[in-house]
């Protein structure tokens, strides 16, 4: 996204949406369709193989973001990312995988991908993806005053790539989300008591969270949710929007929060717009990754070995 004003932003996000809403069919790649390309490379290339496919996500997430600025420094020129949602690209993954078929993921970590399936980060020799960085949490200005029972929890909460993936995984399986993060919260008890240590309930006020669902988020927000409800008493309300949103609303009081915030690279350019109107309270997850990846059966080790 360009640098512009919040209003722009928001033009700029609702066109984004609609173009989430027309290509959320995800594309899993065809390998019978490879003769059809005019990209470069020999027939049995990989890009020939994939379609010249990249299987993307959310048109609002940083990774898309991320992924095209990789794919104009690899010079990956004849590629196509395609569009889509985390649960279409999963889906996608999901299918290739079982047929053991090529496929091209955008990918990050934690992510129950690389539990469920063996998987490999594509090398990255330019660094276009950046380092490991957090997850924030990000919350309104005046939350500390209005609700401070759950602003001091939200400053508690933080917890690992590990603890975060154990929920991932059990809401693939088949769990409700809610059902996955109860579950969590049930064997955790010492961590989630000291996030609440000597914290006020709150008795029934109401609070609202945004996040977008990528899976990672569906996760953290869940617990989050299920936290503040039992052991504190709010009445919490999710908010599923696109990123863009969800920073505008944190920025503008819409919603009292969100614990989705990659930083410092992946949503910088929400960060640098919005970071003055809300506040930020700091790392819950340290150890992120981001990137594109395979499975591991794929005879192909780095983005370099697209351009072939
Ligand atoms: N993700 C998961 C998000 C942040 C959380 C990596 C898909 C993004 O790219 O914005």
């Amino acid at each position: 996204m360009k640098k512009g004003t919040l209003k722009g932003l928001a033009v700029a996000l609702g066109l984004s949406m609609v173009m989430a809403g027309c290509s959320s069919g995800g594309a899993p790649q065809d390998n019978q369709s490879a003769g059809d390309n005019t990209g470069a490379g020999a027939a049995n290339s990989v890009g020939a193989q994939v379609d010249h496919k990249i299987i993307g996500i959310d048109p609002g997430a940083g990774l898309m973001k991320a992924t095209e600025k990789a794919m104009k420094e690899y010079d990956l020129k004849d590629w196509e990312l395609v569009e889509g949602s985390s649960a279409a690209m999963t889906a996608a993954l999901t299918q290739a995988y079982k047929d053991k078929k090529p496929i091209i993921v955008t990918g990050w970590t934690p992510h129950w991908m690389f539990s469920k399936f063996e998987m490999k980060y594509l090398e990255d020799p330019k660094g276009v993806f950046g380092k490991d960085e957090q997850i924030h949490t990000i919350v309104r200005k005046g939350l500390k005053e209005d609700q401070p029972s759950a602003y001091a929890f939200l400053d508690n909460f933080s917890w690992t790539p590990e603890d975060m993936e154990k929920v991932m995984l059990s809401i693939e399986d088949g769990k409700k989300p809610e059902e996955a993060a109860a579950d969590w919260v049930k064997e955790n008890e010492a961590t989630v008591n000291k996030w609440v240590e000597g914290i006020q309930p709150a008795e029934g006020k109401k609070l609202t969270l945004a996040y977008v669902a990528w899976d990672s988020e569906i996760a953290s927000t869940n617990v989050v949710k299920t936290v503040l409800e039992q052991k504190l008493k709010y009445n919490v309300e999710l908010s599923q929007v696109e990123a863009g949103p969800m920073w505008v609303g944190v920025s503008n009081g819409d919603v009292d929060g969100m614990v989705a915030a990659w930083l410092p690279t992946t949503h910088a350019d929400y960060f640098e717009k919005l970071g003055k109107d809300v506040e930020d309270l700091g790392p819950n997850l340290s150890g992120t990754k981001l990137g594109l990846a395979v499975p591991s059966y794929m005879d192909i080790n780095s983005i370099e070995d697209l351009k072939k």
